[in-house]
């Protein structure tokens, strides 16, 4: 039985190397996690099923990314009412360099809410943050460890 707090989910393998960010970021916080790769469109019944069992199995957080015509994030936010974090990545035939997906994440409908940040690793690594921040709130000890991470980033930059 896993003890995930945080969903991660993506829509293909070939997005591993940029949502490592994310992973990195929660493992340095000490949040522990799980990742899937499922598609929107390309396994849609798996996504569905994985979306509608993750409060029953204890995870508080999704981070769900995709490229392209990427709306993996708002799936899932369709089938939970857990916080759900949109990742919009740069396919490889990306348009506007990611333009494409952040629309396609960020564009909600009214009353189904998809928390979007940045394209690529840096909206990787800050939904890795966004997800603790939120897990924070009740767990004064993350909360420590998140401010002690904000330090370290202000120190590197004042020492560059
Ligand atoms: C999206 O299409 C995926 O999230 C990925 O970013 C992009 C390309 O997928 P592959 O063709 O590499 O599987 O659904």
């Amino acid at each position: 039985m896993s003890n995930a707090l945080v969903g991660i989910v993506m829509g293909s393998a070939s997005d591993r190397p940029t949502m490592a960010a994310a992973e990195e970021t929660l493992s340095a916080l000490g949040v522990e996690f799980e990742t899937r790769v499922l598609s929107a469109h390309r396994t849609p019944d798996a996504a569905t099923e994985w979306a509608r069992a993750l409060e029953g199995r204890g995870v508080k957080v999704v981070i769900a990314a995709a490229g392209g015509a990427a709306h993996l994030a708002g799936v899932m936010a369709a089938h939970t009412t857990l916080p759900v974090i949109g990742v919009p990545l740069a396919a490889p035939n990306a348009i506007g360099g990611g333009l494409d997906a952040l629309l396609s994440t960020v564009q909600m409908p009214r009353g189904v809410p998809v928390a979007t940040v940045a394209v690529g690793e840096a909206g990787a690594a800050n939904a890795g943050i966004l997800a603790a921040e939120i897990l924070a709130l009740s767990d004064p000890d993350l909360g420590r460890r998140l401010r002690s991470m904000r330090e370290a980033t202000a120190a590197k930059i004042l020492s560059s």
